[in-house]
């Protein structure tokens, strides 16, 4: 019966993680010291394409997972903040290769996957260079695992030069969902991130360069707006060269259509060897980003939670299970069992119900508080919509705002994990408290004194009061007793 499976049984690993967490003190030794649009904001057949979708749906990326096979190797730019000896970084961290598959190998992983993570629901290619450049791989490893998983959906990433070749083919083979990574609408912002481009068997330069991959960009959305294929638009915002000129690109590619514009900081290191890392060219600061986000909001829809998750990542976003399907690991021989995934979507699709309600709810209560200054609350959570993560064995927070609209989720900190802080608990401490500068309270599912005491004295509240409630629920429930608000109680 549906009803009695728990989210936490059907991921065993993570729920052996959680309850770990949750016990206390084994497995840390240190803990003792130591748009969020749901169903009612979008047309039904909107909301149908992007429910299971973690990247397009907020809410969604608390329940599914996404898996990316690293089957595109080859690229047709070049970008400054790229070093094709890493992934790509339009859409994922650069930092560690991936390992490259062919189509054959993909599939087997695909299958090991889903029968493995029942969150999975995406397939995506995002490199490591260009989908739509290596075309041929891409096809045939989306033809391949289709054919064996046939509800798996598909979702590719470009920068946008070899699209318009495609557009027919991916309206053919269901492709729903495209990200085309556009970081300027003028080829003169252009020439300061693009060298070069290789196109129509040539290499060009300079602003010729730029013009060329601005109007294949542009042609492609319209191209996949014409088809009802929901488009992703990807920016790097780079500070001083294109973080004002964002506000236009915005504006220009939702008159296009585009269904989400997510903006993405640049990495930027010496270590990494891009042109940008070698120059000194500095990425954003969370703060700087979140202004841009917020200065945005009135434009085409935004997406807040991404995690710039490499080209073979595995899991919910967030969390990166790669590790435990590396070739070495798969079996030669695979065939994929439904069971899991359907079971799963079931016990989701009663969670979310109740979930939605919870989320309607506490924005009613809090609607028309006095909130003259918006308030930031982290949350440590292992998905699902809860608070259920331990303080010490989180890698990221998420961050929502309370005011007088509602409780809004704004985005995510990652931090180092305190519990493996290893040679310095309290330098790692320390960073996780600049991290959180700005937030007003961390809830979570546990937390030791040591923490708690030092959290405080940096003015940040940390409770585990509101563990496994709901996020908007504990968060409500805290600001009520942190301020004394009288909250509307609604029935
Ligand atoms: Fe992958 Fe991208 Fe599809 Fe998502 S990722 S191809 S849309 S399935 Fe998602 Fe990762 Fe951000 Fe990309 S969190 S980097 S937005
Ligand atoms: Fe690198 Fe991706 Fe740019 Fe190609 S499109 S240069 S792989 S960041």
């Amino acid at each position: 019966m549906a009803q009695l499976i728990s989210l936490d049984m059907l991921a065993p690993q993570d729920a052996q993680g959680m309850r770990s967490a949750l016990s206390g003190e084994s497995g840390c030794s240190s803990s003792s010291c130591g748009s969020s649009d749901g169903p009612s904001d979008l047309p039904p057949e909107i909301w149908e394409k992007v429910k299971d979708h973690p990247c397009y749906s907020e809410e969604a990326h608390h329940y599914f997972a996404r898996m990316h096979v690293a089957v595109a190797p080859a690229c047709n730019i070049q970008c400054n903040y790229c070093n094709r000896k890493y992934d790509c970084a339009n859409e994922s961290r650069p930092g560690v290769v991936s390992e490259k598959l062919t189509p054959t190998q993909a599939r087997r992983k695909v299958i090991t996957v889903a029968n493995e993570v029942p969150q999975l629901s995406v397939l995506g290619i995002a490199g490591p260079g260009d989908a739509c450049y290596d075309w041929k791989k891409t096809r045939e490893t989306f033809a391949q695992v289709s054919q064996d998983i046939p509800d798996i959906k598909l979702c590719l990433s470009t920068n946008g030069l070899a699209l318009p070749d495609h557009v027919d083919e991916i309206a053919e083979m269901n492709i729903d969902h495209v990200t085309i990574t556009i970081n300027m609408v003028d080829p003169e912002i252009g020439t300061k991130i693009y060298p070069w481009i290789f196109y129509q068997n040539r290499r060009w330069t300079g602003l010729d360069a730029s013009k060329i991959l601005h109007e294949r960009q542009m042609l492609g959305l319209e191209m996949l707006t014409a088809r009802g294929i929901l488009t992703k638009i990807n920016s790097v915002m780079i500070p001083g060269v294109n973080d004002e000129h964002l506000m236009e690109v915005n504006r220009v590619v939702k008159a296009r259509g585009a269904f989400l514009h997510n903006i993405m900081p640049l990495i930027s290191d010496p270590a990494h060897g891009t042109h940008y890392g070698l120059t000194g060219q500095r990425g954003p600061k969370a703060q700087e980003l979140k202004a841009l986000q917020d200065r945005l909001s009135d434009g085409t829809k935004l997406m807040r939670h991404c995690r710039q998750c490499r080209a073979d990542a595995v899991g919910l976003l967030g969390e990166d299970r790669g590790q435990e399907f590396t070739m070495d690991q798969l079996a030669d021989e695979v065939s994929y069992d439904p069971s899991r995934r359907e079971t799963y979507r079931e016990v989701v699709a009663q969670e979310r119900g109740e979930h939605m309600k919870q989320r309607e709810a506490a924005g009613a209560m809090l609607a028309g508080i006095d909130a003259e200054t918006p308030v930031l609350v982290a949350v440590a959570t292992k998905g699902g919509g809860r608070i259920n993560q331990h303080f010490g064995h989180a890698r990221e927070f998420q961050i929502y705002e309370v005011s007088a609209s509602g409780i809004t989720f704004t985005g995510h900190r990652k931090v180092d994990n305190y519990c493996e802080g290893g040679w310095g608990e309290d330098a790692t401490l320390d960073s996780t408290i600049e991290a959180l500068e700005g937030v007003r309270a961390v809830l979570c599912a546990k937390v030791g004194d040591c923490p708690r005491d030092s959290l405080k004295e940096a003015g940040i509240e940390v409770s585990h009061d509101y563990a496994h409630d709901w996020i908007e629920a504990g968060i409500t429930g805290w600001y009520a007793s942190a301020f004394g608000t009288e909250i509307r109680q609604t029935a």
